[in-house]
């Protein structure tokens, strides 16, 4: 069907490279990285080690972050880690910890040369935690460099109490598919080991899609899992980061037809003195005035068909679809009426000087 596969091309990733690139963001930093209006941002992070051992089992730290760009610079996200470090600390029930959070990029844009700006407030649910970030990155040629202050209402683990960290962290860019970045987090007080990340970095050319190879001791990306490292039962965790930008207006389809116009009648040589819209069930502009000669051109903007049916014995139009349009020219003086034949009650007149 054809609307299915105008979805399966989107997901095929035909989209054109835009924004939300790793070459621009260090595995562990959310930056000031908002996704475009419309733009829904999936982006899915896993690392592992292997357990030593006769065992090797592969112990998997999957992260995934789900942000929506609003315009302005405004996204609302979430994070969801399944194996975090904030979930290992005193007073923690579970290990799987969801962080929902707001940026809003304050000035700047990725890519951009410069500095740009953002805040992101956020609300870590396994800490029960009141959490922000202002997040500041610079951006020269092909180097971008990383800041972010965070603050926590309660710390996990830590008896409850607030706490402050600091992150920074680079992004150098080799070429336009492939760069190198890395980066460090650290609560301030007490503190315990930092967490942080070294990566390279891929645009997968001809798609909006970016991909990053990673090492990091950082079990999850929220704004506390990101400034801590876990330290046992092992001190580097392998993995990668794909980013999936859909752009929800190639969805359109699913939700609203925008069928092709489709243009009727259209007689040679008739110049097109008036305009008549068939929309909300009516003839808008119910009378028009022409000249012996000239031609009304109806266009159908409902979602659904209308016709242009003369009460006198003026050939009128087949049914014109949603978005059709039909032309008619009269080419003697006098008043024509007209009616919509599957809606009568849609009247319309033309007078013919
Ligand atoms: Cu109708």
């Amino acid at each position: 069907m054809k609307r299915v596969s105008l979805a399966l091309l989107a997901l095929a990733a035909v989209a054109p490279l835009q924004a939300q690139s790793l070459l621009y963001r260090p595995p562990n930093l959310g930056g000031t990285w908002v996704p475009d209006a419309g733009v829904v941002q999936f982006n899915f992070v896993h690392r592992f080690y292997v357990a030593p051992g006769p065992s090797h089992a592969v112990v998997n730290f999957p992260n995934f972050t789900f942000a929506a760009g609003f315009g302005h610079h405004v996204a609302f996200g979430a994070q969801f880690a399944t194996r975090s470090i904030v979930g290992l600390g005193n007073g923690a029930q579970s290990t799987n910890e969801t962080q929902v959070y707001g940026r809003w990029r304050v000035r700047g844009a990725e890519g951009q040369p410069g500095f740009a700006v953002a805040v992101t407030p956020a609300y870590n649910l396994l800490a029960k935690s009141v959490d922000g970030e202002v997040g500041v990155d610079w951006t020269r040629g092909r180097l971008t460099l990383h800041g972010a202050a965070r603050a926590m209402s309660r710390r996990l683990g830590q008896s409850g109490n607030g706490a402050a960290a600091f992150a920074g962290g680079f992004n150098a860019r080799l070429n336009p598919y492939v760069g190198v970045s890395a980066d460090v987090g650290s609560f301030v007080s007490p503190t315990v080991l930092a967490a942080w990340s070294a990566a390279i970095n891929f645009v997968i050319p001809g798609s909006p899609h970016t991909f990053s190879l990673h090492a990091s001791n950082a079990t999850s990306a929220s704004i506390q899992g990101a400034s801590q490292g876990i330290a046992s039962p092992k001190d580097v965790l392998y993995g990668f980061e794909f980013t999936i930008p859909l752009h929800l207006k190639r969805f359109g389809p699913w939700f609203h037809g925008s069928p092709k116009p489709v243009a009727l009648g259209a007689p040679a040589g008739a110049a097109i003195a008036a305009q008549v819209d068939m929309a909300s069930m009516k003839f808008a502009g119910e009378t028009v005035t022409i000249s012996a000669g000239q031609a009304v051109r109806w266009t159908n903007r409902d979602p659904l068909e209308h016709t242009v049916t003369f009460d006198g014995a003026e050939p009128g139009s087949p049914p014109l679809p949603p978005n059709g349009s039909y032309v008619h020219r009269f080419d003697k003086p006098g008043t024509y009426t007209y009616h919509c034949t599957p809606h009568p009650f849609m009247k319309g007149v033309v007078v013919v000087k």
